[in-house]
């Protein structure tokens, strides 16, 4: 057994199944010990934000690390968008990182470069190998700190992967922490206060079981539920509550806490503008406004929520109220009927990955009668992971359908991951909002002022010349597409899509 093969079996022993790879010449052990130790799915992206924007799909999905396997820093700088939404996203990654042997770094050759200053910026923990024979610890160690909703970075040197290793049992991972002294009672009187108090969800707190806790709090207190505007990964259903979810621009945030007597934190940080303006504008809850932390996002959410429904004296359960779904849309294409072909068509289990910007604005409040599914969002704000996040998450479940809601421009990003879809046979359906544009950049111009774009800002912010062909584009890379300009034709392009496994494109001609 040499190192590689040390370092593939405490995977396999710690329960990895994927490994999300671009490799390269450093990274040979490791590649060939997917063949000889059986267990871990070798899984190729042909960019690495490809490869770490699924493994962001996955450990969302999987409650478990993928493992990313990049070829030294230029391959780990590639993915580092997508690990930055990953970490964002408290999702549990392990990246390893190949590395030149060690007796062969301090002569510099052309890819060498300072690996771990690259991945800490991204890694709750990095770490470089020193020897084959510490491969299955550093690997079992990694997923344990992954495990706790980390990005787990370890460099492997390539003389560590083929000289001989040894097999280190797998290491423990402990349970989310409890939460702080006191917060219990806090969040309990905040909620038994006069006024509108609000109770912010995020983290595991958007999971069925929290979400219940929660909706059995909300029914004793009579508080508003309410998620972050951008949740890792959201539970929806009709047996769930709904929940109102953060606006995005600040100003609509402001007019979201006006009027609100009180805050508790449960999973969620407090909320900070997503960008900050001339007007000076960071922390959204006035300070006027006592905020109360019951957990933060890595304890344990779930457990502190049901206390709190017991502390307050909530009933067991709370009856459901079901939400009509709306009929198919026809005529013209616009946001709204965008939103309303995905409500009145979308399959129950459905896991839906929300990069659509400003065209999937609708989404959300339309989607509220739709039968179970889960919820993904751009965690971290760096475009091209919807189409990597949703190939992920369809590894991860391969029984459920997967949609993308992606913008043309951030799907330019990373469109490899079409071809990962097709090779994989990955059940997802791509919506690509073809408006040929940077919309949302042209919004925050004319936020700014810019009444005219001059024709440099306009130049920078439009993609119409030439036009992306999505469908070619598409079929290129193997994934069936078909383009829609009307809503009629996007329903029926919709239902032939959730008709028939594997991926498909449907190009959505926004006007
Ligand atoms: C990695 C990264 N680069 C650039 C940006 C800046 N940015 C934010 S949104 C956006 C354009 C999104 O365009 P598109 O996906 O077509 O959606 P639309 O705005 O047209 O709805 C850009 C370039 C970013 N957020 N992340």
């Amino acid at each position: 057994m040499n190192g590689a093969e040390s370092l593939m079996r405490a995977a396999v022993e710690a329960g990895v199944e994927v490994c999300l790879t671009n490799p390269g010449t450093t990274e040979m052990p490791l590649v060939s010990a997917l063949d000889s130790v059986p267990g871990v799915r070798g899984v190729l992206g042909l960019f690495e934000g490809v490869v770490t924007g699924a493994a962001d799909g996955y450990g969302r999905m999987a409650d478990k690390p993928a493992l990313t396997l990049l070829h030294l820093g230029p391959g780990l700088g590639n993915g580092i968008a997508n690990l930055h939404n990953a970490r964002r996203a408290r999702t549990p990654v392990v990246n390893l990182i190949g590395d030149h042997p060690t007796w062969h770094r301090g002569y510099d050759p052309p890819l060498a470069s300072d690996i771990e200053t690259l991945a800490r910026p991204v890694s709750g923990w990095v770490r470089t190998s020193a020897s084959a024979s510490d491969l299955s610890r550093d690997t079992a160690e990694a997923i344990a700190a992954a495990s706790q909703g980390l990005v787990a970075t370890l460099v492997v040197p390539c003389d560590c992967q083929w000289d001989a290793g040894q097999a280190a049992p797998p290491t423990e991972v402990s349970p989310a922490p409890g939460v702080e002294n006191g917060a219990l009672e806090a969040a309990r009187d905040a909620l038994r206060g006069d006024g509108d108090t609000l109770l912010l969800l995020g983290s595991r707190g958007l999971r069925t079981p929290g979400l219940g806790a929660a909706a059995r709090i909300a029914a004793a207190t009579g508080c508003r539920l309410v998620c972050e505007t951008f949740p890792a990964r959201l539970e929806r259903g009709p047996d769930l509550p709904r929940l109102q979810r953060l606006p995005y621009f600040p100003e609509q945030m402001q007019d979201f806490f006006a009027g609100v007597s009180r805050v508790v934190l449960a999973g969620a940080t407090e909320p900070i503008a997503f960008f900050g303006y001339p007007e000076g504008i960071s922390r959204m809850v006035p300070d006027s406004i006592p905020v109360a932390v019951l957990a933060a996002p890595t304890d344990d959410v779930e457990g502190a929520l049901e206390d709190l429904a017991d502390a307050v004296g909530a009933p067991a359960r709370v009856p459901a109220s079901r939400v009509e779904r709306p009929d198919r849309p026809t005529g013209e294409l616009r946001p709204r009927s965008i939103a309303q072909a995905l409500a009145a068509l979308q399959p129950e289990g459905a896991i839906v990955m929300d990069e659509g910007i400003t065209a999937a604005g609708g989404y959300y409040p339309s989607t509220v009668g739709c039968p179970p599914h889960t919820y993904l969002t751009l965690t971290g704000g760096s475009i091209g992971l919807g189409l990597p996040c949703a190939s992920g998450a369809a590894l991860a479940c391969p029984d459920r359908q997967v949609i993308a809601l992606e913008g043309d421009g951030s799907a330019m990003y990373t469109i490899q991951a079409l071809w990962t879809q097709a090779r994989e046979s990955l059940n997802v359906v791509n919506l690509i909002f073809a408006n040929d544009r940077y919309r949302i950049l042209q919004l925050e111009l004319r936020r700014a002022g810019v009444a005219e774009p001059g024709p440099q800002s306009t130049a920078l912010t439009d993609l119409a010349e030439p036009s992306l062909d999505w469908v070619a584009l598409s079929r290129s890379m193997g994934v069936p597409a078909s383009s829609a300009k009307s809503a009629d034709e996007l329903v029926g392009a919709l239902e032939r899509a959730l008709a028939e496994p594997g991926p498909c494109l449907i190009e959505v001609r926004v006007p």
